[in-house]
């Protein structure tokens, strides 16, 4: 009651209108509301992005989440801030949040976004980190040794792991977002790589393109088997699978245009996280033989993630992995809050089964069943770009 009212009173402060103006009206949580990609307050959300990117580049995670579900709740608002009275009773606008929004709607632009857009530190942080296999830490760590950009940090010797090496490599490709249409070639070509391997194993593209999206900065794939168990030792197989097909032909694409695209994974960098169960690479998607440029065929690294998950734990990982991040993250907020619970990508955990010193883990076969457990209100795909 006394955030409400704090709320409420910082409102006010920047209400540069009272009268005749109906405030938006949003539920708390971004997992309680419908959000899809059409966006009334682009340059509100931008902003706002911006400044949590900045914060999370920072290591300021608790400032970036701050920002980041400011943006969240204008997101989800269903048409245009014009006079900041629209805000009043709004959750999750911190008084930051809604001094930047003020001076938007007042000057066309916030002075901190502007001037954290143009500082050296987010220009340098924001090259290193779009390395393929470079954190906010590394990043720092180099800045401080005086590399900002990507010619300081190839002269510097530096030793770079192997993803860093092929990010550095294929750093304007991967800076490029990936189109749906290069997501579905990819898919058919590690659909055919999974069928090989495990004919009854099923692969869905998750990740942004699931929610509706039309480009992503990767493609996300999630893996499993009906029978459980049969997930077992897929992925190294997989891997191997792609990985052979160095500089071989790998599948034949008829695009919507009269042009040809032979696809091959030239080679794959890999990397793995959980017991090889997650794996983040780089496919080389086309390829550069003479034969197949002759034939307009062209190539490029793309971003490629991985998931395989034992058909028991499918609907946490199908919803876990297709996002937004920020929706994933009130979820597990929604679930530890105000459900005494703990959701991950594997499992729904009832905390409050103290009576046994030991709490217990809930079934679920499909996503739905799982917003029923967590008592919210079923939001398709398409919804949650929070
Ligand atoms: N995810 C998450 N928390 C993270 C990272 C990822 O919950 N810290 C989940 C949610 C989205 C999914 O994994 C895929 O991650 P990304 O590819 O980073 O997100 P995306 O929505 O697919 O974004 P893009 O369209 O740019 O690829
Ligand atoms: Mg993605």
């Amino acid at each position: 009651k006394l955030q409400v009212q704090q709320h409420f009173h910082k409102c006010s402060e920047f209400a540069v209108n009272d009268s005749e103006v109906t405030p938006f009206s949003v539920p708390g949580y971004a997992c309680q509301r419908r959000c899809t990609l059409e966006n009334h307050n682009a340059v509100l959300t931008d902003a706002l992005s911006l400044l949590a990117e900045n914060a999370e580049l920072s290591d300021e995670d608790g400032r970036g989440v701050a920002f980041r579900r400011a943006a969240a709740v204008l997101k989800a608002l269903p048409s245009a801030v014009t006079n900041m009275s629209q805000l009043t009773g709004l959750p999750c606008l911190g008084g930051h949040s809604l001094r930047v929004i003020k001076d938007i709607l007042e000057n066309g632009t916030s002075s901190e976004v502007e001037s954290t857009k143009e500082s050296e530190r987010f220009k340098a942080l924001k090259v290193l980190t779009g390395i393929f296999g470079v954190g906010s830490k590394t990043a720092d760590r180099w800045i401080r040794e005086g590399i900002h950009n990507l010619q300081q940090l190839r002269d510097s010797g530096q030793t770079l792991n192997r993803a860093q090496q092929a990010g550095l490599e294929h750093y304007d490709d991967i800076k490029q977002p990936v189109s749906l249409a290069e997501a579905e070639a990819i898919r058919g070509i590690v659909g055919r790589a999974v069928a090989s391997v495990s004919p009854e194993a099923q692969i869905v593209l998750t990740g942004g393109f699931r929610r509706g999206k039309l480009t992503g900065h990767d493609v996300d794939f999630l893996i499993t088997h009906p029978e459980e168990g049969s997930e077992v030792g897929l992925m190294p197989k997989l891997v191997s699978w792609l990985e052979s097909r160095v500089s071989f032909y790998a599948a034949l694409l008829i695009s919507k245009q009269p042009k040809m695209i032979v696809v091959m994974f030239k080679s794959i960098v890999t990397f793995s996280k959980i017991l090889l169960n997650v794996i983040s690479g780089i496919f080389l998607y086309g390829q550069k033989f003479r034969a197949v440029l002759e034939m307009g065929g062209r190539w490029r690294a793309v971003r490629v993630d991985l998931v395989v998950s034992p058909i028991s734990q499918f609907a946490f990982a199908l919803l876990g992995w297709t996002g937004s991040k920020l929706f994933e993250r009130e979820l597990r907020r929604w679930a530890g809050h105000e459900k005494g619970m703990s959701l991950s990508s594997h499992a729904l955990y009832d905390n409050k089964q103290l009576s046994c010193l030991q709490g217990r883990y809930i079934r679920a076969s499909s996503e739905e069943e799982i917003f029923a457990h967590l008592g919210l209100e079923f939001i398709p795909p398409n919804e949650r770009n929070a």
